[in-house]
């Protein structure tokens, strides 16, 4: 067997695996990040860190004030509460909270603080504009998608007002109100001048049409995107089929850009949670399927919430070369759960997946949410490889090197149209 280029031996493997999935740059392909031209869109430091959304939800177990209580409180002083009760009356062992002190260690910081002084001083000696490459470069992340949604009153005003949006910044423009709530999106498209109305007249199919025209003039979306409930079904006899059909499709197909679904959210079950209140469900890949058969034209990217739909959502990928799995999101998004998905996709896809994004909304998130990934991934990729060189493969070093680069962003540029390498 003549293997082209330095062939790595099974003793060498694990450290290979672990530096390419280090030092290769990675394009996060769905963020809540914005620059920090977009102001106060634009989270960063110790509290907005600990307020996020998951740790909320993850203080009530662990403290005895109510959600009521809570939402009361100053933003520093909901940090204070969840610090003390998840940091230092308790060990952070899950997830979010390890998030955290991953953080905080890189950045230098003690994480067994008692309170959040050291961390506030640290943070109020920057400025975010100071602080991003920092953060970019932490996490090796060279470029990044932003969650544009022109019917976010605050995210509408920056865009009318040609906030500039850094290169590296790239956009997706979210359809969420379109398609899960029509009865309410077209009083904004009516109110910004379009002659939209609750009843799917051609006219009010053209309508929609024009106002995504100037969305897609103004941000210059990668791809657009929604968010579905797991209830998710297509084709149905809901005005979601016809949007999709009518109105999305259309458009992706006009300007050749994917179509990003995120399917199994349960919205809702415990309210006094605000975000955090969210939950998931087991959804319909047959639907995917569907929408898949049906738009060949249509690159789609796909990424499902409950856990136990993900095997068949690999098996769909199978089927049709224009579905592209993305990420472990949400709830899927902790070591254990990345390390079988990534595993049983490699098996199934090899690597013709994107395996991860952060989905952060806080710009220091950048920095752990990377680095658990790549420690995670990275095992995966092991065990792989580890299984091809037991049966006798001589793997060359620089195999390695192009799986992960595709993975971590050749696939996306590809499937987006980006050139191969740096921001369009
Ligand atoms: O709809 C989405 O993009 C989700 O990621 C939600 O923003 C969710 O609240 C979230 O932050 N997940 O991590
Ligand atoms: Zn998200």
């Amino acid at each position: 067997m003549t293997q082209v280029g330095e062939v790595v031996t099974a003793a060498e493997l694990q450290r290979n695996v672990e530096e390419a999935a280090q030092r290769t740059p990675v394009i996060d392909i769905h963020t809540h990040l914005f620059p920090p031209s977009f102001g106060g869109l634009c989270l960063w430091g110790i509290d907005e860190l600990v307020n996020y959304h998951y740790l909320v939800a993850e203080l009530f177990r662990s403290s005895p004030e109510s959600p009521q209580q809570f939402w009361a409180l100053t933003k520093s002083q909901q940090a204070d509460l969840i610090w003390d009760a998840l940091f230092v009356k308790n060990t952070p062992l899950s997830e979010a909270t390890a998030g955290v002190v991953a953080v905080m260690i890189k950045l230098g910081l003690d994480p067994c603080q008692p309170d959040l002084k050291q961390a506030r001083e640290y943070f109020a000696s920057l400025t975010v504009e100071q602080h991003i490459d920092h953060v970019l470069g932490l996490a090796n992340v060279s470029e990044l998608v932003m969650t544009s949604d022109p019917f976010n009153p605050v995210e509408r005003a920056m865009w009318e007002r040609n906030e500039p949006c850094p290169e590296r910044f790239h956009r997706a423009l979210r359809m969420d109100p379109v398609l899960n709530d029509w009865e309410t999106a077209h009083a904004v498209t009516a109110a910004a001048g379009f002659k939209t109305s609750a009843d799917l007249t051609p006219q009010t199919v053209s309508e929609a049409r024009r106002f995504l025209d100037l969305w897609i003039a103004r941000t210059r979306p990668l791809y657009l995107g929604v968010s579905l409930p797991f209830t998710f079904t297509y084709p149905d006899d809901s005005p979601r089929t016809r949007l999709i059909r009518e109105v999305v499709l259309p458009t992706c197909l006009q300007y050749g850009i994917p179509f990003a679904l995120m399917i199994g959210v349960s919205r809702g079950v415990n309210p006094a949670l605000g975000e955090g209140g969210n939950s998931l469900g087991y959804a319909d890949t047959a639907s995917v399927e569907r929408i898949c058969v049906e738009n060949p034209g249509v690159r789609f990217l796909v990424t499902m919430l409950s856990r136990e739909n993900q095997h068949a959502l690999c098996v769909a990928a199978r089927k049709f070369s224009n579905l592209m799995p993305f990420g472990c999101w949400w709830f899927l998004n902790n070591p254990s759960i990345v390390e079988e998905i990534t595993a049983e996709r490699l098996e199934l896809l090899g690597a013709t997946v994107i395996p991860q994004y952060s989905d952060a909304r806080i710009l220091d998130q950048l920095i752990y949410k990377w680095a658990h990934s790549r420690r995670t991934i990275s095992r995966a990729l092991y065990e792989s490889y580890s299984r091809l060189i037991a049966d006798g493969y001589p793997l060359a070093r620089k195999q390695i090197d192009r799986d992960v680069a595709r993975m971590f962003s050749g696939n996306f540029r590809r499937w987006v149209g980006l050139p191969e390498t740096g921001a369009r």
